[in-house]
């Protein structure tokens, strides 16, 4: 089993595994730890990561960067069609109404889905963390944003399991920031103790992310989180390209948005620069050769002249701030420290402009790109029973309020009710009771469209089947379990018809007891009940969405925060199929048809990759003897034999640009045999004379 945590970015992706050693974050095949959140399609083969960020510029229409947040999102969803005139490659509407990508690969036109883009970056990812564990890597943990509705989250999880990971849990960044440090401090206060309240900041490239934790020893809960998905460091590279664009045009009469290549290399530069502004206040150029229409451009900017520009983004840092204080009902003097992560936090306003909020210095103890993908690996070794790790148990929260409605086809048995609240402790489960005589449906819907930061607030909808009246003609109790799982995804995850028994009243004991009792709200024939099945502590089991558990009707008997003072009472109850309709997750033909593509697309990459080796190892062998031919192995070759020797080579380099371009890999490997053969005689008689000194004076040693 393995333990794995990646952080999938917007812009880069951190992988951390757990080793003998414990958690560290690997490096990739470009020993670089952090790989760009980028795909690249080509004639023959895909590039992912570093390999196809260098193909941004070259390739633009078919290297595919920027896509984190289409998932579940549709083609017309506003969201997607401001960032659609953006993008240098083309987004198409998917049969379904998606948002498809739409590239070029293998010499056709393709569209994919942006489960298949991510799940092509996975599958990378994968293979780095096999590389570094040097064993095959299944089990994972991969974060998302705290912001991230279920449609969303249902996509990552798709896209997962399209790269063949099984995600134990999909963590909120912010989540597993507050893990990665909390699971090391030792002194923490003990379980009775007012709790150490912790406020973590993430800006990355596309978003904003805070959220306050209290920890105990051996826990952490989030208190409340809050975000701004329009802001991160991608605004401030918009904001300095936008600037330079105008400035060219009046400078040099160049339209720089007509030109896709010269606008990519504006927001590389603005980047580069932005950066450098982080730590220099001073004025700092910005030139550009060959820019446009064979024109060099050069300007020059500063931190003060950038911060200026760039106000209306940084007036945006306080209000999350200000909403998770509020939501937690803290102040600001009960807050311990301020811990900020995320590569946009580097800008020295930002740091300033938190640091004025709270009226501290924010501290930078966590390493700021790494943080999030620790916490992942930390949150993988917790759900190992393959790793020991000290235990935590970790609460998170449900972002956005969730409410149920209810109707039947004949009854006017139609109400609703919030399940979940804002900021409800995650993962949970609740238990909802109905009297009902024939099957209904429940919608399910996040209640505060205003504040969800995606344009659709329906969940999906869920039939209960199989209801039917009791024998003498009574309602049946029908036991609902609706659930907001490890991955902060929500379903209805089982139904039961509890029998009634013979003498038994109306009111049966075990429900005697709900936590939450919305009898007011229900219609005659809908009465309902909420239990809770408060497992918020921890539960870290992975749940799979699709299958309904066979705990719903037993659950008010195990429920462990009951306390076990229940009287037990005998029922029986029948298990009732749930149909789920609408919900935005890809149906299993779709996503098996899509995991097999991807299998075909590794197979044919990796055929890429080693006719490529076989390839480039002529060039090599090329190149090295012809340095030795001049230089050690001068000596043991006749001057003939060295020149047609030569000649050969020189032939054979020739030839891999002519008609050895492009060749099956059998040939590579023929030449190099052919060359071998010539050269290692060379080689063998070069050795043992070096060899022989050396065995004279092993020789002499023992004499
Ligand atoms: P997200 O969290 O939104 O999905 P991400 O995780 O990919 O995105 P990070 O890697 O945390 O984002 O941060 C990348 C952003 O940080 C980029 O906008 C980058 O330009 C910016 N950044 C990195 N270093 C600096 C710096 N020294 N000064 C200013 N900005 C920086
Ligand atoms: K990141
Ligand atoms: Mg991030």
């Amino acid at each position: 089993m393995s333990v794995v945590g990646i952080d999938v970015g917007f812009q880069n992706c951190y992988i951390a595994v757990a080793r003998s050693g414990g958690i560290e974050t690997i490096a990739n095949d470009y020993s670089d730890r952090c790989t760009p959140a980028c795909v690249s399609l080509a004639t023959k083969n895909r590039m992912i990561g570093n390999a196809a960020k260098s193909q941004v510029i070259t390739n633009f229409k078919n290297t595919v960067h920027g896509f984190k947040k289409f998932h579940g999102r549709a083609f017309d969803d506003p969201f997607v069609q401001g960032e659609k005139p953006k993008l240098p490659y083309s987004l198409h509407k998917l049969a379904n109404g998606n948002a498809g990508i739409k590239v070029r690969y293998l010499d056709e036109d393709k569209v994919f889905t942006v489960e298949q883009i991510t799940g092509m970056l996975l599958t990378k990812l994968k293979e780095t963390s096999e590389s570094a564990l040097k064993k095959p890597v299944v089990d994972c943990v991969i974060s998302v944003p705290s912001f991230f509705t279920d449609a969303e989250r249902r996509s990552v999880f798709d896209a997962s399991q399209i790269a063949g990971l099984n995600c134990l849990r999909l963590i909120n960044d912010t989540t597993a920031v507050a893990l990665a440090y909390g699971i090391y401090k030792q002194d923490l206060p003990s379980p009775e103790e007012r709790p150490r309240n912790v406020i973590f900041v993430d800006m990355g490239h596309s978003s904003y992310q805070v959220s306050i934790t209290a920890f105990n020893k051996g826990k952490l809960k989030v208190l409340a989180t809050a975000f701004d998905p329009y802001l991160g460091g991608r605004y401030f590279d918009e904001a300095l390209v936008d600037y330079f664009c105008e400035e060219f045009k009046s400078k040099y009469k160049l339209n720089v948005r007509e030109n896709q290549r010269a606008l990519l290399r504006l927001h590389q530069e603005c980047e580069k620069l932005k950066k450098l502004m982080s730590a220099n206040s001073s004025d700092l150029p910005l030139n550009i050769e060959c820019f446009m229409n064979d024109i060099d451009v050069s300007s020059r900017m500063n931190r003060g002249h950038f911060e200026e520009m760039c106000a209306q983004y940084l007036m945006k840092v306080e209000m999350p701030l200000k909403a998770a204080l509020e939501h937690a009902k803290l102040s600001r003097d009960d807050i311990y420290a301020v811990e900020v992560v995320g590569g946009a936090t580097r800008m020295p306003a930002i740091k300033e402009r938190i640091a004025k909020f709270f009226g501290k210095d924010v501290s930078t103890t966590l390493n700021a790109d790494e943080a999030v993908a620790r916490g992942c690996a930390l949150q993988c070794a917790i759900l190992s029973p393959a790793f020991k790790v000290r235990e935590f148990s970790i609460t998170d929260v449900v972002p956005f309020p969730i409410t149920l409605r209810w109707k039947s086809p004949t009854d006017d048995g139609l109400g609703e009710c919030e399940v979940f609240s804002k900021n409800h402790a995650a993962p949970f489960s609740k238990v909802i009771t109905f009297h009902k005589k024939e099957p209904f449906d429940l919608e399910a819907f996040y209640s505060s469209p205003q504040e969800l930061p995606y344009p659709d607030h329906r969940i999906g909808y869920f039939s209960v089947q199989n209801v039917v009246p009791q024998p003498d003609g009574d309602s049946s109790k029908v036991k609902v379990k609706v659930r907001v799982n490890v991955h902060g995804i929500f379903s209805v995850s089982s139904a039961s018809l509890i029998e009634k028994q013979k003498g038994e009243g109306e009111d049966m004991q075990i429900d005697s007891e709900p936590m939450v009792q919305n009898e007011g709200r229900a219609e005659d024939q809908t009465k309902m009940q909420v239990d809770q099945e408060g497992q918020s502590q921890g539960d870290q089991q992975n749940e799979d969405d699709s299958s309904t558990s066979k705990e719903g009707a037993a659950g008010e008997n195990k429920d462990p925060a009951a306390g076990g003072s229940k009287p037990k009472v005998k029922v029986k109850s029948i298990d009732l199929p749930i149909a789920a309709n609408n919900i935005r997750q890809l149906d299993s033909e779709v996503l098996s048809n899509f995991m097999e593509y991807e299998r075909q697309m590794i197979v044919q990459d990796k055929l890429v990759k080693e006719l490529n080796d076989a390839k480039n190892a002529v060039e090599e062998y090329v190149y090295d003897l012809r340095d030795k031919l001049c230089g050690i192995y001068e000596k043991y070759i006749t001057e003939d034999d060295s020149n047609r020797l030569s000649l050969m080579l020189e032939d054979t380099e020739n030839w891999l640009y002519e008609d050895g371009e492009d060749q099956p890999k059998q040939v590579y490997e023929e030449k190099l045999d052919a060359l071998k053969r010539l050269g290692q005689p060379i080689q063998e008689r070069h050795r043992e004379h070096e060899d022989r000194p050396r065995a004279f004076e092993e020789l002499g040693k023992k004499l």
